[in-house]
Formats: structure tokens, C-alpha cells, sequence
């Protein structure tokens, strides 16, 4: 049967508090989505394990994180929310799909080279097989567009590269799907260093502004935010931090880069730190707020992720069940 409406499958990690890169590069792009496709939104819980959590503080990560991703105005009513671990069928995908994938593609992600420097002690299969399951979550789903920060490409190239492998060897199951990166955003820096991406697991927390900072905290780091040599305030290579807060000052404000460059011609770096910080302010605090009020209904929360699973298990085990028998599983009878 022809779908009426595409799909869209994303998902963030419940690792701590998101940052406004998560927001900006991922998060905020999902919600006008929601008119136009059907989005399936989820907790990554099985990823996130393969950095140690603390139980309990992983529990409170994960409703904090679907709070916050209705705050940001995903909607339950026209998208799927759910936290990947109901789902048993993101394990089961991601176990067959290891075994068509080959090491030499796992050893070669920057991510897993990244991670494994800074988790040397926790050198784990699940950090190697990370992109293996993130390619499940996509291809259960029959996915058309996967909206992603620029980091997650090379993820995403796996999983084309995976689905269309299983096509091949079988017959035509998967549907092979792109990613949605946006023009401006898709890489928010690190305030204290522009060469490096903006993430919730930077020791430096001056580096980070998270969804969860007060007003005073936002406007403290980005007054501390490094800048460039000069006082222009323009955007260009040889300008990666001011580009970089050019970029986040235009995206909370939608005041276009070319118009900012104009606003802030000769008033110097400070004005424009403030004026960002302003942006950024009026961005979070109301997610913020609403985030909080949330928060105090456990059940209502609770009630979202139960519908959301069903829905979500609905599609996935569907699609368990059709790979399994096309492989040459017995069926249970
Ligand atoms: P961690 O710091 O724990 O490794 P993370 O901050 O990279 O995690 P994820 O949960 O891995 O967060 O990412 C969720 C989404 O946010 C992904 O789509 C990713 O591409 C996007 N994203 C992450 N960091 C940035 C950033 N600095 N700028 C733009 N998008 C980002
Ligand atoms: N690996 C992603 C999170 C993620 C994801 C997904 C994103 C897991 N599964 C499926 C899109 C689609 C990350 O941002 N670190």
C-alpha cells in the first residue's frame, strides 16, 4: 500500500541536559516537519548506554528530554514520541543488520574514533555498534528523510549503505533514506573553541549553553565566549567564533547573517555578545518554562510514551517479522 504522507524518524540521546546545539541543529528543525509528514520522534536510550549512566540520573534524563521535546512544540497528537527501549525491535534489527556490516565501516566512524579517545577505559562493542542500531531505528520505520545535525552524515550513509546491502542480497525491503541537514546550524561550535562542535558532554561547561540554563547563566557564557582577532563583527572563515555566534544570534532572532552584519557594523564585539545573549534568552526561557510545568505531570508524560511505543511497536515488529522471514527464519507457527 502507497503511503500517504512520507516519514520522518529522529532521535537524541538522553545524555544530560541538550544543548542549543541539539536544538538549533536538530531539535527545532523537527517541528514544522510535523504538518507535512509523519514524524516519529525518539529517546535513544540504547545508545546512550554505551558511555556509563548512572541509573537513576538516566531515568530523569529520559523525561526531561520528552518534556523538553514537547516544550519545543513537538506535538503527541501528530507525531510519534516514544523511548527506544519499549521497542524491542530497534535490538532485534540492529543484531541482524551487525551481521552485514563489516568492522572495517564501524572502525572507520569519526564518531566511534572520537568517543573511544575520550572513553578509553570503556572501550565497548556497543560504541563500535552504535551506528549499526541507529541504522535499525531509521530502516524499521520505512524512514523517507532523517533530520540530523552535520555530525550524524557519516551515520546516515551507513544506514543508506545498509539498507540498500539487505535490498540487494534479498529483495526490496528498506527504504533507502536521506538525511535533512539545515543550511545554517547543522554544526554550532563550542564557545570556548570554535574549531570544535558545541556538546552536552564537554567537561568545559562555559563551552555548552544548555536548554536548562537560567537567563544569568546564558548571558554569563556567551559574555565569556572566546572571539577572533579584530572587531568586525562578519561572517568568515578566518572568524569561526564570531561566525559561529552569527549563526546563533540569526537563528534565535531571525534576523538573516548579511542583516546582523549590518546591525552590529562598529559597535564591536560586546554589544554583540549582549545582543546574543538576548536572542538566545527569548529562544529558551519560554521552553524552559513550559519544560518545568511538564515536568510536574508524571502520568501525563507517562500516558504519551505508553501510546507512543504501541504506535511505534505497531509499524517496527511488522517489519521485524518481514525481515526475519526473508532470511530464512522459520516462522513460530
Ligand atoms: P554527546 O555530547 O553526548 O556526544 P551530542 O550533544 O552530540 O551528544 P546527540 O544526542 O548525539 O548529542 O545528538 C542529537 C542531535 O543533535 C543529532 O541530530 C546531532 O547531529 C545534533 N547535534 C549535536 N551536536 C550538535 C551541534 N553542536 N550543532 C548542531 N547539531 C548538533
Ligand atoms: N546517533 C544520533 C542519535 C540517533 C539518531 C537515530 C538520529 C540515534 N538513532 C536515528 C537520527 C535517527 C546522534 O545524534 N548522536
Amino acid at each position: 500500500m502507497e503511503k500517504v504522507k512520507k516519514t520522518v524518524f529522529s532521535g537524541i540521546q538522553p545524555t544530560g541536559t541538550i544543548t542549543l546545539g541539539n536544538y538549533l541543529g536538530a531539535l527545532r528543525n523537527w517541528i514544522p516537519l510535523q504538518d507535512e509528514y509523519d514524524c516519529i520522534y525518539c529517546i535513544v536510550d540504547l545508545h546512550s548506554i554505551t558511555i556509563r549512566q548512572e541509573p537513576a540520573q538516566l531515568r530523569k534524563n529520559a523525561m526531561s528530554l520528552l518534556a523538553l521535546y514537547l516544550a519545543s512544540g513537538i506535538s503527541p497528537e501528530k507525531s510519534t514520541v516514544f523511548v527506544q527501549s519499549h521497542v524491542p525491535a530497534h535490538a532485534e534489527l540492529a543484531w541482524v543488520l551487525d551481521t552485514m556490516c563489516y568492522i572495517g565501516e564501524l572502525n572507520r566512524m569519526t564518531q566511534f574514533k572520537d568517543k573511544s579517545a575520550k572513553h578509553a577505559d570503556n572501550l565497548n562493542m556497543g560504541l563500535m555498534n552504535y551506528p549499526v542500531l541507529m541504522a535499525a531505528d531509521i530502516l524499521l520505520y520505512g524512514t523517507d528523510l532523517v533530520p540530523i545535525g552535520k555530525d550524524q552524515t557519516q551515520h546516515l550513509e551507513l544506514a543508506r549503505n545498509l539498507a540498500e546491502r539487505f535490498n540487494n542480497r534479498y529483495s526490496p525491503t528498506f527504504v533507502v533514506p536521506e538525511g535533512f541537514i539545515p543550511k545554517l546550524g547543522a554544526k554550532i561550535m563550542s564557545l570556548q573553541n570554535p574549531l570544535a562542535k558545541m556538546s552536552k558532554s564537554d567537561e568545559n561547561v562555559n563551552g555548552f549553553i544548555s536548554m536548562l540554563d537560567d537567563d544569568e547563566t546564558i548571558r554569563r557564557k556567551l559574555r565569556r565566549a572566546v572571539t577572533d582577532s579584530g572587531m568586525e563583527v562578519r561572517f568568515a572563515e578566518d572568524k569561526p567564533a564570531i561566525s559561529n555566534l552569527l549563526t546563533i544570534y540569526s537563528l534565535c532572532s531571525g534576523v538573516s547573517v548579511a542583516d546582523a552584519e549590518k546591525q552590529f557594523d562598529g559597535l564591536g564585539y560586546g554589544v554583540f555578545k549582549d545582543a546574543v545573549a538576548d536572542a538566545v534568552i527569548s529562544a529558551l526561557a519560554p521552553i524552559r518554562q513550559r519544560q518545568a510545568e511538564l515536568l510536574e505531570d508524571k502520568q501525563y508524560l507517562t500516558d504519551i510514551l505508553r501510546q507512543g511505543a504501541e504506535r511505534a511497536e505497531s509499524i517496527a515488529s511488522k517489519t521485524v517479522a518481514k525481515v526475519y522471514r526473508k532470511i530464512g527464519f522459520l516462522p513460530r507457527g
